[in-house]
């Protein structure tokens, strides 16, 4: 049986980057991008497109069937500073469209699932620097704790039920293509914007923040590494940390300065100062480096040169 995919939340900041790698790697007619609105892009507009409700299991199960979908890429989420802004939602959505895909697998309606879990698994109690794997996680964000309970039920699915669910720990992902939707690293993408068209930027995280990072191109290549990976090397069932790069506001304004010398920037802290501070600043990522053979390839000067040229 060949490979049919179905991407929910097709049209979101990775969904759209994702959706075009796929029907570039898997042809125009076996992938599916849906989400919960139709917008007028390349999304829509040049392959299959379905709204879908990723709350909705009738709805999920109908394209299952109706394509004969083999595998799930379950994009569709509130990030950090959008749910601490409607928790409640943020649970609905996050919890909820993860388990209607889980119980589409465990009752062997589709093979396979990748499903996004998050740096802000981890709390202010985790080691900061180099975080490892497996270590102590106490979130306290919505985000993070749903992301969290969602590791421990994929986890769950597959040694109970044999449910193949890949997933990976994004850090912050900067890509030209695609605007961020409601993330705490959302900066990282603004900054390039404003410096190239106002020479400015105000940064609501502190000069000294250091988060992990990762450029669009790096989070593809790993989502669908890992999708492509034969099952046995695919040791870590929960989630895989996963690094690029780890830099602050000040640093990555440095390098922009390098390609627009009169770009300035100051810093404006809110609400989502708390959050960053919660997560680590950079993370160890061997164990999917070792398991599935995971290497990055941007550094901040040659995501800054593309950012700064595709922009
Ligand atoms: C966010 O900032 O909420 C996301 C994430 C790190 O998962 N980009």
């Amino acid at each position: 049986m060949s490979t049919k995919i179905l991407i929910i939340g097709a049209c979101g900041q990775i969904g759209t980057e994702l959706t075009h790698k796929l029907r570039s790697l898997y042809g125009n007619d076996n992938v599916i991008a849906s989400d919960i609105r139709k917008l007028n892009n390349d999304i829509v507009n040049k392959g299959i497109f379905e709204v879908v409700n990723a709350l909705d299991y009738n709805q999920i199960e109908h394209l299952i069937e109706q394509y004969q979908i083999t595998d799930v890429y379950l994009m569709a989420a509130l990030l950090s500073a959008t749910a601490e802004k409607n928790p409640a939602f943020a649970w609905d959505l996050n919890m909820n469209s993860l388990f209607h895909v889980l119980n589409l697998a465990k009752a062997k309606k589709i093979k396979k699932i990748f499903w996004p879990s998050s740096i802000a698994v981890f709390g202010p109690t985790t080691p900061k620097d180099n975080t490892p794997q497996y270590t102590i996680m106490e979130p306290t964000t919505v985000y993070g704790i749903s992301k969290q309970t969602g590791e421990r039920w994929c986890e769950y699915y597959h040694h109970i039920y044999g449910v193949d669910v890949r997933s990976i720990r994004y850090p912050g992902l900067i890509s030209w293509s695609t605007e961020p939707g409601g993330g705490t690293t959302d900066y990282a993408v603004d900054i390039y914007h404003k410096a190239l068209k106002e020479g400015k930027y105000e940064c609501f995280l502190s000069e000294q923040t250091a988060l992990p990072m990762m450029y669009m191109d790096d989070a593809i290549r790993a989502t669908i590494e890992i999708m492509q990976a034969p099952s046995e090397l695919i040791k870590i069932r929960s989630s895989y940390n996963l690094s690029g790069i780890s830099f602050t506001p000040a640093e990555i304004a440095a390098e922009i300065k390098k390609h627009i010398p009169e770009f300035t920037i100051s810093y404006k802290p809110d609400f989502r100062q708390k959050i960053a501070d919660s997560w680590p600043a950079s993370i160890d990522d061997s164990m999917a480096r070792k398991d599935w053979n995971w290497k990055h390839k941007f550094d901040l000067a040659s995501m800054t040169k593309e950012m700064l040229e595709h922009l």
